[in-house]
């Protein structure tokens, strides 16, 4: 047994888990570590069988869960809150172990977890619905929210729990039960976040089913995408899947939520603070080795200041300390696996043929051990090309430069993506026009601030390819409920709306 594996049984052990029966009965598959490519632990997948038991078990337990008052729901997220923020080292220290996260970045995805459990048991009290005047006297018009059904979850390596917690922890005050589907990447995470939440159901006496996890490859993903019993499919991936799930379940009338690709842009202005956006900015294009759906890929500096803004970076970038995500200095850890090296190194030889100029990184960090390491990559190329304008999940951020604002707004916009982006000015008009309607058309647009790390509070999703989905905060809670407008007629007359006429009599 390697160190990390070992490690890895302790902390699956603080979560009740045994590293020797992990997942279902179908085929084993390793989890390796991005750290050294170490294999962590072996899973079980779930068979087709095991899947549609968990897909009825859910079913069942909405039946009962549904019917349970909203602010007692909110009992078990309140509970999952609690319970996470106990474990939270430990589990920040898996997520390390299993996706390469840095300590600091780990901690704070684990943060979001809690912060988005303490935002849903406030919604348990919240999930209002409108009364309005009715045109005919004698009635009330109003709506009513009701609970949906099963939620399946779908999510992605780079936020292994996070995301799922951000689903589960507003659908189960909803009164929906999910019925989550990690990442083949990232199954350990996702069994103990669960193990959490059947903790936390026996221990507030919800039903055991209100949460579960589904483990396998593509045709468990699958089974959700097609189950007529998956009332919301919520998945968070690739343009190229969102395209495929996004129609299939579409043709069996459930809902979608989408939160897909990005390819996030800042705009430097020249009234910019540059040590504000410098500093913003390699955070997040080098945070988490850049493989954040809001990671900033694209730099749109006006010419006056680009130079000096490449400097500040290049530097930067040349002095990121790269390597083992434990050690305590690190801020860029490994890449997730060899392929999103490779994909790299393909984008940086297409940004050169296109007559781009790696102004730092793009290399191989060799950390002494296994695992895909490298420096965050500064491109500075001679316009916005092919390359550009697709997602490469990996640190590689492009500069080009602009003359006029307009211009620097098509540039912006000249993405098929649209999740989230942010401009640096002292001049406020410049600041508006971003955020106005003909200005950035992303779902998340900031002043002053760059394209990742937003809080739970705001509803977090984008626009063309990314999706359209809305995720966590503001009214987001909306997508996972059913709404019922209801007319009620007290005046004991017959009264037809629109003044029609009516009457056999
Ligand atoms: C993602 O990359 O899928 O805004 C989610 C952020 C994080 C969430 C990212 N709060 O960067």
């Amino acid at each position: 047994m390697t160190t990390l594996q070992a490690r890895t049984s302790d902390l699956l052990a603080a979560f009740g888990l045994d590293a020797a029966a992990l997942g279902g009965t179908g085929d084993a598959f390793a989890v390796h570590s991005p750290i050294d490519g170490s294999v962590l632990a072996t899973v079980h997948a779930h068979t087709p069988d095991e899947v549609d038991g968990t897909l009825a078990a859910s079913r069942s337990a909405f039946a009962e869960w549904r019917l349970t008052p909203a602010p007692v729901r909110g009992r078990l997220v309140k509970r999952l809150g609690e319970l996470i923020g106990e474990h939270k080292e430990q589990l920040a220290e898996l997520v390390t172990l299993e996706v390469g996260k840095i300590g600091s970045e780990a901690l704070g995805e684990v943060q979001e977890m809690i912060d988005v459990c303490d935002l849903a048991v406030g919604l348990s009290r919240q999930l209002f619905g409108r009364t309005m005047p009715s045109e005919r006297a004698g009635h009330r018009l109003q709506e009513v929210w009701h609970p949906l059904g099963v939620v399946g979850v779908i999510s992605a390596f780079n936020f292994p729990v996070a995301v799922w917690s951000w689903n589960a922890a507003v659908a189960l005050v909803c009164g929906d039960t999910v019925v989550w589907k990690p990442s083949e990447l990232a199954p350990l995470t996702a069994l103990a976040s669960t193990a959490l939440l059947a903790r936390a159901a026996a221990e507030v006496g919800a039903p055991a089913d209100v949460g579960r996890v589904v483990l396998g490859d593509r045709a468990v993903g699958e089974a959700l995408v097609d189950s007529p019993d998956v009332a919301l499919l919520s998945a968070t991936g690739s343009t190229r899947m969102g395209r495929e799930v996004g129609p299939r379940v579409a043709s069996r009338f459930g809902r979608v939520l989408l939160e897909l690709g990005g390819n996030n842009a800042v705009v430097v202005t020249p009234s910019a603070d540059l040590d504000l956006a410098v500093n913003s900015m390699v955070f997040a294009a080098a945070g988490t080795a850049g493989q954040r759906c809001t990671t900033l890929r694209r730099l749109i500096v006006h010419s006056s200041v680009a130079d000096a803004a490449c400097d500040r970076l290049a530097r930067a970038f040349a002095s990121l300390p790269v390597g083992d995500p434990r050690d305590a200095g690190t801020l860029v850890g490994p890449l997730i696996h060899e392929r999103a090296h490779e994909a790299m190194r393909a984008a940086l030889a297409e940004a050169v043929a296109d007559g781009g100029q790696v102004l730092a990184g793009g290399e191989r960090v060799d950390v002494g051990a296994g695992g895909s390491y490298v420096r965050p990559a500064l491109v500075r190329m001679p316009s916005q090309t092919a390359v550009m304008l697709r997602e490469t999940f990996a640190p590689i951020l492009y500069v080009v430069t602009y003359d006029d604002f307009d211009e620097a707004l098509a540039l912006h916009n000249a993405a098929s993506q649209g999740l989230s982006a942010g401009i640096f000015t002292r001049d406020q008009g410049e600041a508006e026009r971003f955020l106005a309607a003909d200005g950035a058309d992303t779902g998340i647009a900031n002043v002053n601030v760059g394209t990742s790390g937003a809080e739970i509070g705001g509803a977090f999703g984008g626009e063309k390819e990314t999706g359209g989905g809305r995720e966590s905060g503001s009214d987001a809670w909306r997508a996972y409920m059913r709404r019922s407008t209801n007319t009620i007629n007290y005046s004991g007359t017959v009264a037809l709306a629109q003044g029609v006429q009516f009457s056999a009599e």
